[in-house]
């Protein structure tokens, strides 16, 4: 069975902007340190390309709603600088999330409150879980968007704090493994 719509796609980036309740975005200049801030536009030609969008639906506000994201991370003009999300840990200590690839291929990162660093590969319906208490970010390693579906509690909350924007693994060895 093909799961893919007329354009051949599993997900309609139109469609999401069109529809999902919530949306955000981050440009480059936001997310500098290991970006180096000097891309040219991946997007739409500008100095400060948007790195990736974030479209999100809740099933409600109490500890038993879930939050659903499906986050579209655009691919680097530079390979040595792959974009990758900002990260953050959850306020919730107890707040896990699945991460299930969609399109294109990249890495889960993982990041504990020790320094421990681990990556996961993220590949087309392929599903990575993050423990409670870990920070998270993700990273295109591919020509083309990194799409990935996150699902957690939708009072989960972010925390940025402490999560450094620097990369939390050597590229050029993440793509060896
Ligand atoms: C939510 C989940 C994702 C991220 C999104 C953007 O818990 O981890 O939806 O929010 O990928 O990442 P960031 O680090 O900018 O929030
Ligand atoms: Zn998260």
């Amino acid at each position: 069975m093909d799961i893919r719509g007329p354009s051949g796609h599993l997900v309609d980036i139109d469609q999401l902007r069109t529809t999902a309740p919530s949306q955000s975005l981050r440009r480059l200049s936001e997310l500098s340190a290991g970006h180096g801030g000097s891309h040219p536009g991946n997007l739409d030609g500008a100095d400060d390309p948007v790195v990736y969008e974030v479209f999100e639906w809740t099933t409600g506000s109490t500890p038993t709603d879930l939050l659903c994201a499906v986050t579209v991370l655009y691919s680097s003009p530079d390979p040595e600088q792959p974009f990758h999300t900002r990260g953050h840990f959850h306020r919730d200590p107890d707040g896990g999330e699945l991460v299930v690839g969609l399109e294109g291929t990249g890495r889960l990162e993982l990041l504990s409150r020790q320094g421990e660093v681990r990556p996961v590969a993220i590949d087309p319906l392929t599903w990575a879980q993050v423990p409670p208490g870990w920070a998270h970010r993700v990273t295109n390693l591919g020509p083309v968007p990194l799409v990935f579906l996150s699902s957690c509690s939708a009072v989960v909350g972010h925390d940025y704090e402490g999560v450094p924007k620097e990369p939390w693994v050597d590229d050029l060895l993440g793509r060896e493994t």
